[in-house]
Formats: structure tokens, sequence, C-alpha cells
């Protein structure tokens, strides 16, 4: 028996013959037949997954529609098909191809027409409860009078930007032009028209709201490359035409709405989930402002979009809106505060804070504000948010709310663990929220909180008596001897902000004290003898100064809150009723959410 060696070099088989017997020749014939068959066979009946059909003539992509069969198996005969088309097309004529062409291009068009043509309607949800959106009309003819007087502000307010600033985001009254500021990027998206939309409609004058609405239909379009701010954009459009929406009832605000909060989405994709200051409507790239500290975004930002999202969610069935709010909202919770408080400063990318630096005033201010209106506005039934308000307003009396000499209760800004005794114009909002809060607040503190809300109402009222011009600064100091009163020059301004005026109409409704309707009155009258021009209002530089000089802005916010408020505090109680209604921080209200727990 020959053993096969192992040993390299040398042949472990027995030498082969050197040709072929016939027979073998044959069968080898056999096999190489056989397999020249396979491969042609393949070739015409492998099934082909690829979408688009490149492989046969390369004519397919232009002449022959491509369908997809949903039965695979009849793929050979639908190849040989396409082949005698292929084939029979290139019989035809050059005129007769070019009109084919035609035909196809034709019908891409129309298809591309159909999916430009809006979104889809959005699936029917019930319609909250809307009471109280009509009238109002006090019985005092005092009252009804001034009430007059501000409708005839909002009317010379509204038709001057009608005259000369129709469409671009707000209007220069003096230089009769339209107006616009970064936090619209280069865009002309009509903010004053959105802003302005439910103050008309809530004063009755629907002429001026039907304009509004027929601008919005032709020309509201997001698809534009501008740069802009997810929060203002948020408070002030989406909160807009919700509210317009909820009011009119006409289906274009919402579309509308949606469309734009689309847009925003991509301002989430950051690696913690809290959204970019910025984003670009068009490219959806997000970034923070250059001068927040340590590139973080910025806590009152953020933190004020969980009202419209949430109706967002509502109106549409995609949950998509209401995880993102949520996810900032958990992702707050676990983090550490220092002494309780929340910096206004977190870095999305590392999820860690940036300046301790807490304030109830610009930069933080709405976030506390919307954590209470997520409780109001879901009818009370997100004790989450209203527990996180408490904590939060807890931390600030104890460390940011001080007396000061002269018995004025003021609200600092705390940096780094120094309080500094400084408030701002916007804090002033906060004496409204403090009432509003007041009913619920834990250990039955409501008498306190109302008590809190007229304290800070008064002293922001005295900021404004302080005056010349009897319009308020936008900072005041509570030192040197100095109370309530701006010290720098560039903190002595007024832009037609809302906040005390805010303030007053919530404790009008809480107190009825009849003090607050006149110092809502003294207000309108300065602002209508100091502001007003004859190409619209503007904000004042100095308001200790009795020769005003003009900052010639008529920021979109004096249409949507200022004079809304003003409107609000001499009409009776039965208007936007504040059972059914949540004003979002740019006073657009939305109507609480009655929601079963599923
Ligand atoms: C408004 O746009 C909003 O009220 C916002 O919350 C901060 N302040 C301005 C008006 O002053």
């Amino acid at each position: 028996m020959l053993i096969p060696t192992l040993s390299p070099g040398a042949s472990s088989f027995t030498h082969h013959r050197a040709t072929l017997r016939l027979s073998e020749k044959f069968i080898l014939l056999l096999i190489l037949s056989a397999f020249i068959t396979l491969c042609f066979g393949a070739f015409f009946f492998l099934p082909d997954n690829s979408k688009h059909k490149r492989f046969d003539l390369g004519l397919e992509d232009v002449l022959i529609p491509h369908i997809d069969s949903p039965k695979e198996g009849k793929h050979a005969s639908g190849q040989v098909r396409a082949l005698q088309e292929a084939k029979e097309k290139l019989r035809k004529s050059r005129e007769e191809l070019q009109a084919e062409i035609q035909t196809e291009k034709n019908k891409v068009m129309e298809d591309l027409k159909k999916t430009n043509a809006g979104p889809k309607p959005l699936p029917p949800v019930p319609m909250p409860r809307v009471v109280g959106i009509n009238d109002g009309e006090p019985p005092e003819p005092d009252v009804k009078e001034k009430r007059d007087k501000i409708r005839e502000m909002m009317k010379h307010a509204w038709d001057s930007y009608r005259q000369y600033g129709w469409g671009y985001n707000e209007l220069k009254p003096l230089a009769k032009k339209g107006h616009s500021t970064n936090i619209f990027g280069n865009s002309q998206l009509g903010a004053t028209i959105v802003d302005a939309l439910d103050t008309l409609y809530i004063m009755g004058l629907h002429e001026e709201f039907k304009d509004g609405q027929e601008w919005i239909e032709q020309n509201l379009d997001f698809s534009v490359n501008a740069e802009v701010s997810v929060f203002e954009v948020n408070i002030r459009f989406i909160g807009g035409l919700l509210a317009a929406y909820y009011l009119s009832g006409q289906e274009v605000f919402k579309l509308k709405a949606v469309q734009l909060a689309e847009k925003l989405l991509p301002a989430f994709n950051t690696p913690t989930g809290i959204p970019w200051a910025m984003v670009n409507l068009k490219s959806g790239v997000g970034r923070n402002w250059g001068w927040a500290s340590a590139g973080s975004s910025i806590l009152a930002e953020f933190g004020t979009l969980h009202m419209e999202f949430v109706h967002l969610t509502y109106l549409t069935g995609n949950p998509a809106y209401y995880q993102k709010v949520m996810h900032i909202r958990k992702l707050l919770a676990k983090m550490d505060r220092p002494n309780g408080l929340y910096p206004n400063y977190l870095n999305p990318r590392t999820g860690r804070w940036g300046q301790h630096h807490t304030s109830v005033g610009g930069l933080g201010d709405s976030f506390y504000e919307y954590l209470l209106k997520a409780w109001l506005m879901s009818d009370k039934t997100d004790t989450e948010a209203r527990k996180t308000y408490d904590d939060a307003i807890e931390a600030i009396e104890r460390h940011l709310i001080r007396k000061s000499n002269g018995g004025l209760t003021f609200i600092g800004e705390w940096k780094n663990g120094h309080l500094e005794r400084k408030m701002g114009h916007l804090a002033c909002f906060a004496g409204g929220m403090f009432a509003l809060g007041a009913d619920g607040s834990p250990d039955d503190k409501a008498g306190h909180y109302l008590q809190l809300g007229a304290e800070i109402a008064h002293t922001c009222h005295e900021s404004y008596d302080r005056t010349v011009l009897k319009l308020g600064p936008e900072a005041f100091k509570f030192d040197s001897g100095l109370e309530a009163v701006a010290v720098r020059q560039n903190e002595k301004y007024y832009i037609l902000r809302p906040e005390v005026i805010e303030t007053y109409w919530y404790m009008w409704r809480f107190t009825h004290d009849p003090k607050y309707r006149q110092w809502g009155w003294e207000a309108a009258q300065a602002i209508d003898k100091y502001c007003r021009v004859s190409g619209g209002f503007s904000g004042v530089k100095d308001v200790y100064s009795s020769t005003p000089t003009y900052d010639d802005v008529q920021q979109s916010f004096f249409l949507a809150e200022t004079l809304k408020y003003l409107y609000l505090l001499f009409s009776s109680d039965d208007l936007m009723p504040l059972e059914s209604w949540v004003f979002n921080t740019e006073a657009h209200p939305l109507p609480v959410l009655h929601l079963d727990s599923s």
C-alpha cells in the first residue's frame, strides 16, 4: 500500500496521466455547457432588488416611469416588456420622444406642486373649550372711555405699521420704514402682524385681523435662509399663530404654526438635547449667542418652550414636541443646583452650568413663569411642574428677594455667591406671576404670595413714578441711598415693555384694588404723551429727561403685550377668564387643556 508522505518537496501522490480519455472529455464538455447556461439564466432570471433599474439601456430613467411591482415573480416578463418598450421607443421619431419627455416632465411638475401645496391636513382633535373671547365691555363709563383710548392706541400702532412697515418684522416710526433685529435673522417675516393678531381679535378690530390673516396666507413663508432665535420665534410666532387659531378657528394659523415648529426641531440636535439659541430655518444648523457664558444656552430661552410645544403635540398628534420639552425638564431635574438656584447658563454640549448667575429678570425670567403655567395649562394635573416651580421660588425668596431701607421689596441678581441689589424692568413681571401662583401654593401660603405680588407691583410702580416721564427705566438700583432709580445712562431707556402693566393686570384680576387701574392709566397716558409720534410709537432713551429722544423702534411686543394687558385691565373679568386661558410669555392666550391622564 502506497502511503503518502508529508515531507515537503516530495510529491505525496502518484503521477497523473498526461492525456484524458474520450469519455472524460465528454463529461467535462457537459459540465462546461451546463455552467454557461446557468450564467445566461442568471442574467435574465435572478430577482432585481434595485430601486433604479439602470442596467439595461440606460434610457429607462428618462423614458420609463418606474413603478414598483408588488409581485416580483412577474419580474422576468416585466423585464422583457421593458426591453420591448425601450426598443419601440428607440424606433420612435425624435419629435415623438421629445413629446413623451415633455409629458413626463409635466407629470413630475404636477406631483411636485401637489407636495408643495402645503402640509397634509392635520388629524382632527377636539377643540378645547374656548370661552370669553369677545366683548368684556366694562359697566363704568369712565373705564369704558379708557378702554376705547387703548383701542385707539392699538389702531394707531397697527395702521402706522400697515402703512410704513407692512411685511417687515417691526416698524421704525420716525424714519417711517420697516425694521428688523438679529433675533429674526435677515428675514421679513411680518413679526408685528403675527404678534398683534390676537390683540386685534380681542379688541374687536376684525377688519385689521382679516388683513393680517390675508398677509399670512399669501406671504408667510418659513423656507428662508435666516438664522433666528428659537425662543423669540417660539413665543412670538408659534405662540401668536396658535392663539390666533384658537380665537378665530382659522386652520391656516395652525398649519403655519406647525410648519414653523418643524423648522425649529433641528435646534434640538445637540449632545444633550438642550437646544441651541439660534437655528437657520433653511439649513437647520444651530449655534449659540457669542456673548453667552462658555458657549451656553440660556435658561429663559430653552426653558420657555413648554406651553407652545405641548399645544403642538395636542394639535398634531406628533409626540416629538412634547418629548423635547419633557427631556429638558428631566435633564434639569437631575442637575445640582447651587443653593437650590438655577444658573442662567447651561452648555448644550457638556450639560454643565456656565457662570453661576441667577436672575428673575432677563436670562432667567420666563423659565419660572412656564413652570407655573405648565401646571395651570394642564388643568393643574402637571404636579411635577408645580413642585419644580415651588422649589425654585422658595430658593429665589431666600437668596434674591430683599427689602430696601426705604421698605421697597425688590428681586436682586445672584452672581457667584453675591447679591447685586439691582432689579430689571423685565423682573417686574414676577409680581403677576406670584399672584397667579398664590392659589395652589404649598403650606397654604396663598396670602403670602399675593402680598409678595402686591409688593413687587408697588416697587415697580415706584420705578415709574420716580422718573420725569413716568415711564420705568430698564434697570434700577437699591443701594447708596438710591432706590428704584437707574444709575447708569445705558439703563435709563424705556422700550415700550409690558412687564409692569402685566403685573398691574394680574393684581387687578386677583384683588380688584382700584389702584392698579389707576397705575395702568398713568402708564398709558405717559406712553401716549412721550412715545407717540405721527408714524407710530417709539421707545425713549432717557426716562429722566424732559426732552425725550427716541430709539425709533416700535417693538412687536408693544402690540402683543403692552396694549393687550392695558385693554384687559380696563375690561370686565369675563374677557379672557384666567380659569380657561393661560397667557404665554408674549401674552398670547392658550386654552387650558382638560386632558385625561392618558
Ligand atoms: C417679551 O418678548 C416677552 O415678554 C419676553 O418674555 C421677555 N420680554 C419681552 C418684552 O419685554
